[in-house]
């Protein structure tokens, strides 16, 4: 069974109402393949905004982050509930900003990724290595660590993607190689195999991230195991449609 191609576009802490407008109409107006799913992931106060203004099946709005608890007096959190109720569909999970600025540890992305499921939201799961554990050679230990702790509490992985993302990658404009790219990817889905079973090894996308743009994401075209990207930097600009066409 061919993976559905998915692109992501990370806005981060970027945009207002006049730029998330000008980049969901760029979307809405372009050719977008029907095999390919995208998922737009402005900052939490443009969720509702970016929401109401998609117009294509294949796009829909995701949050960049969301709080193991479903309510409550937890200032500053961004709820499950709240991120569905505004339409958005998917979240990010992980992302390795959330781990090293905000200390997320592997247990609390796998409490954030469990509950978010359990709700009913997509999760977009985020791992990778730093530059010293790549130079260390212990890039697989430390992905499969990651992907451990969510192993652990998460048990249906239908509506997990994961993005491979390596810090050193991260808005660098150093992408990995679509050939180093393959080989961890490889190595993951081998991972999910062995945990989960083979079938959802076959089943789980399992995107690149870390400076993918217009130029480098046709040279993962024929990578069997890079079911698409998950884009920065490069999804505020126009080249994010040549990205979401990479595969086609
Ligand atoms: C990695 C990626 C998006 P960029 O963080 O998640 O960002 O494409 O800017 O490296």
């Amino acid at each position: 069974m061919a993976r559905t191609f998915f692109v992501g576009g990370n806005f981060k802490l970027n945009g207002n109402k006049q730029s998330i407008k000008e980049i969901v109409e760029r979307i809405n107006q372009a050719s977008i393949p029907q095999n390919v799913e995208v998922v737009l992931c402005p900052p939490a106060p443009y969720l509702d905004y970016a929401a109401g203004l998609v117009s294509k099946p294949q796009v829909s709005v995701g949050a960049q982050n969301a709080y193991y608890k479903a309510a409550g007096a937890f200032t500053g959190e961004n709820s499950v509930e709240q991120i569905k109720d505004v339409g958005a569909k998917w979240v990010i999970i992980g992302h390795s900003e959330r781990r090293t600025l905000f200390k997320e540890t592997d247990e609390e992305v796998a409490e954030k990724t469990k509950f978010a499921l359990d709700q009913g939201l997509g999760v977009i799961l985020c791992i990778g290595e730093t530059l010293e554990e790549k130079k260390a050679g212990v890039t697989l230990k430390v992905v499969e660590t990651q992907l451990n702790a969510v192993i652990a509490q998460v048990k249906d992985w239908t509506n997990v993607v994961v993005a491979y993302e390596p810090v050193w990658a991260i808005g660098t404009g150093l992408a990995a190689t679509p050939e180093d790219a393959q080989d961890i990817h490889a190595s993951i889905r081998k991972y999910l195999s062995e945990k989960l079973g083979a079938d959802v090894a076959e089943k789980t996308r399992i995107l690149y991230g870390g400076s993918a743009n217009g130029s480098n994401a046709v040279t993962f075209k024929d990578k069997k195991d890079v079911d698409g990207f998950l884009v920065g930097g490069a999804s505020l600009k126009p080249e994010f449609v040549d990205i979401i066409n990479s595969r086609n």
